[in-house]
């Protein structure tokens, strides 16, 4: 059999084939340029799993409690993924066998897909790949995606950026869980498990948690008590991490940041005269040079790596060129950001009630485009295009 292309992969990827994405989460974290492209076709498909970080010390039974959530969601016929950030430390290689042994139950199910990132020797990439998987498994679309974490540190903070509900799983009697919230965990987890709650304390420390929770301000995570290994609690806890997903009101956002910056566009009396510094002076080279009747303006066009400069002479003073160097004289007119869907973009910033010059429309070069105000953005003229 010959190797699959890359778009047979990319094909079965979003069919859900287990194989394609398993070898897709190998190119992600061995860093392959074959994960680069992928990256790039995902966008599309992205957006529409719900991400449930799951994170606590060791022992505190994450993957038991995952392995009961896979249960739980296949007995709502939704389909799942789990991304298990496997203990780094050399002494766990027991637990770490158990993990994938109580974890395989699932495995003939189509179902469900589980992964296991190796985490040692890789400090500061765990975040990256993770994260990169986790959107693998959204884009392939799965319903629910987990991702178990150990502990809390910068990986967790940031993979719990990227999951729209993050569980903190705390078990009765360690002592060390009050200490965690008061260290600012809330700002990282909407519900707090209190699993292995058939052991003594899980009413102490639900009292512990509710004293230091009345101290603090802002959004409160709920708490929910757990027998993981029993499969109790665990309905209840999905309708609590379903209650914070809407609470949160974090669907709509995107889970990547893609936003770049696509030209900066410079209000000049004369681009001749401006040339003089940006071509001869700085050796910057001229690409395109047109004219934009819609917006009365003269642009040259100097690339600069992954973005570029516009020169912006105006055709007439009546112009909004004209008139920014009537009033202001030279200088920066406006920054454009490329956004990778401008018309979500646009609902977001008015539903947050910015102000927006135009409604989206089709620039010369075919692409959308809308102006925001200065007054929403901190003072400077922003475009917003989308490729
Ligand atoms: N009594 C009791 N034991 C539990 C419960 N849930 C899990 N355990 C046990 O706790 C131990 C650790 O469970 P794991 O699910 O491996 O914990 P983990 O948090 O994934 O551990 P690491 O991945 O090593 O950080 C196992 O022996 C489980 O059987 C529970 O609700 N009650
Ligand atoms: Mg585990």
């Amino acid at each position: 059999m010959t190797e699959p292309s890359f778009r047979e992969t990319i094909d079965r990827i979003l069919a859900r084939d287990p194989r394609a994405l398993a070898r897709a989460a190998t190119w992600i974290e061995n860093r392959r340029p074959e994960a680069k492209a992928l990256l790039k076709e995902l966008p599309p498909h992205e957006g529409r799993a719900v991400v449930l970080g799951v994170t606590g010390a060791p022992g505190t039974g994450k993957s038991t409690l995952c392995n009961a959530l896979i249960r739980e969601l296949r007995a709502q016929a939704k389909t799942v993924a789990i991304v298990a950030v496997d203990p780094s430390s050399p002494y766990t290689g027991g637990a770490l066998l158990g993990d994938r042994v109580r974890m395989q139950q699932h495995h003939a199910d189509p179902g469900v897909f589980i992964r296991s990132m190796a985490t040692r020797g890789a400090a500061g990439g765990v975040a990256r790949a993770t994260k990169e998987t986790a959107l693998l498994l959204d884009a392939a679309g799965f319903d629910v995606v987990i991702i178990e974490t150990v502990g809390v540190g910068q990986d967790e903070v940031e993979i719990a950026r990227l999951a729209d509900v993050t569980l903190l799983v705390l078990t009765p009697g360690s002592g060390d869980e009050v200490q965690a919230i008061k260290a600012g965990i809330m700002e990282i987890a909407q519900v707090l498990v209190i699993n292995k709650a058939d052991l003594p304390g899980a009413e102490k420390l639900e009292h512990e948690l509710n004293a230091s929770l009345g101290l603090a301000h802002g959004y409160k995570p709920v708490i929910i008590r757990t027998v993981a290994s029993e499969g109790q609690g665990i309905a209840e806890l999905l309708s609590a991490a379903e209650k914070a997903r809407g609470d949160a009101g974090r669907g709509a956002l995107p889970r990547r940041a893609e936003v770049s910056i696509d030209h900066l566009g410079i209000a000049v009396r004369s681009i001749e005269q401006a040339l003089g510094f940006y071509e001869r002076q700085l050796g910057l080279k001229i690409a395109m040079r047109e004219t934009v009747a819609q917006e009365k303006v003269h642009v040259a066009m100097l690339p600069l790596e992954g973005s570029r400069i516009e020169l912006l002479e105006p055709t007439e003073a009546e112009s909004p060129v004209g008139k920014f160097l009537a009033k202001r004289g030279e200088g920066l007119h406006h920054v454009a950001l490329k956004v990778p869907d401008l018309n979500a973009a646009v609902e977001r910033l008015r539903a947050a009630g910015a102000k927006l010059l135009n409604e989206p429309r089709m620039g010369a070069g075919g692409h959308l485009y809308v102006f925001v105000h200065p007054a929403s953005s901190g003072g400077v003229l922003l475009e917003l295009i989308q490729a």
